[in-house]
């Protein structure tokens, strides 16, 4: 069975997180497999946004422990580079805007690969948990780089204690985009995935860029990558089009 499911829908790809019975965490093949779909989304021009969903009841329970710990296991070390860092690093590069689709829990890695997307959407029901802290481990896959940088003092206690977040509740801490009912999540997330589809691919793509690089500009430096990237926007047909349409009514 594929542990990474790729359909497409017009310009929408959806990529499925596919081991339910193990709610998805990650082992290596699972984890080499969604890179490999998020470089093909990346390059493939008739893709405008991607959705990360999973199957089953939960979301992704991070790193498959059995994996982890096994006599012929990988080092944790190597774990994290190249299961990891690699996906955090492919998402925030793509040159598209990522949903996350929380449908359940997301805990340890899964929650921060959640994290990492530009737009995460969660169910009522579904919930957060830095599990790391419970197994002796560190946040891993961005976590200590999203976290303070988002939800500021709630970070840290959060990885300490490991305690599981609502989803209301990480609504309410600005720590995703939106939370809503479980019957209405495929359809929200559609809604936002179709929105974005009908925008300018320049446009998302160099507002994702600059807002990644808000992290380590000062502000003079942000001014100017804003002139520079406004002047590529402003050049696109797609710019003149919507001007034109909007002038014209
Ligand atoms: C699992 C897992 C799992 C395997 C549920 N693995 N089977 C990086 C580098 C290297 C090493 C380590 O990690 C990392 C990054 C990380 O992600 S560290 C954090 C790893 N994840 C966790 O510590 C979470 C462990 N899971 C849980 O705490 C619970 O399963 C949660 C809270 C996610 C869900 O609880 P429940 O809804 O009560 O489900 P459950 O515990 O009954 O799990 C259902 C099945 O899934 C069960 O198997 P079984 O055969 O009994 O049905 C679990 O063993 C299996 N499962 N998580 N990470």
């Amino acid at each position: 069975m594929e542990n990474i499911l790729f359909e497409q829908n017009e310009k929408i790809a959806i990529l499925t997180l596919n081991r339910p019975e193990k709610l998805n965490s990650f082992n290596t093949e699972m984890a080499i497999q969604l890179q490999n779909y998020l470089d093909k989304c990346n390059t493939d021009n008739n893709i405008s946004c991607v959705i990360i969903k999973a199957a089953g009841k939960a979301f992704c329970a991070g790193q498959d422990l059995q994996e982890a710990i096994g006599e012929n296991a990988p080092a944790i070390d190597s774990i994290v580079r190249n299961s990891y860092n690699p996906i955090i690093i492919k998402i925030t590069k793509m040159s598209k805007p990522v949903i996350a689709m929380v449908n359940g829990v997301a805990a340890g890695a899964g929650a921060n690969i959640a994290f990492a997307c530009d737009i995460v959407i969660a169910a009522q029901s579904s919930s957060f948990i830095q599990a790391f802290s419970k197994i002796g481990l560190v946040p891993d896959s961005g976590g200590t780089f999203f976290l303070p940088r988002m939800i500021g003092a709630k970070a840290l206690p959060l990885m300490l204690l490991g305690d599981r977040l609502s989803a209301s509740d990480a609504d309410k801490m600005n720590l995703i985009w939106k939370c809503v009912e479980d019957e209405n999540l495929e359809v929200e997330v559609m809604k936002v995935a179709s929105k974005l589809s009908s925008h300018s691919a320049t446009g998302l793509r160099l507002t994702k860029e600059l807002v990644n690089k808000t992290w380590s500009n000062t502000l003079e430096e942000q001014l100017q990558v804003e002139e520079k990237y406004q002047k590529i926007a402003g050049d696109s047909d797609e710019y003149n089009e919507a001007v034109n349409a909007f002038l014209n009514k």
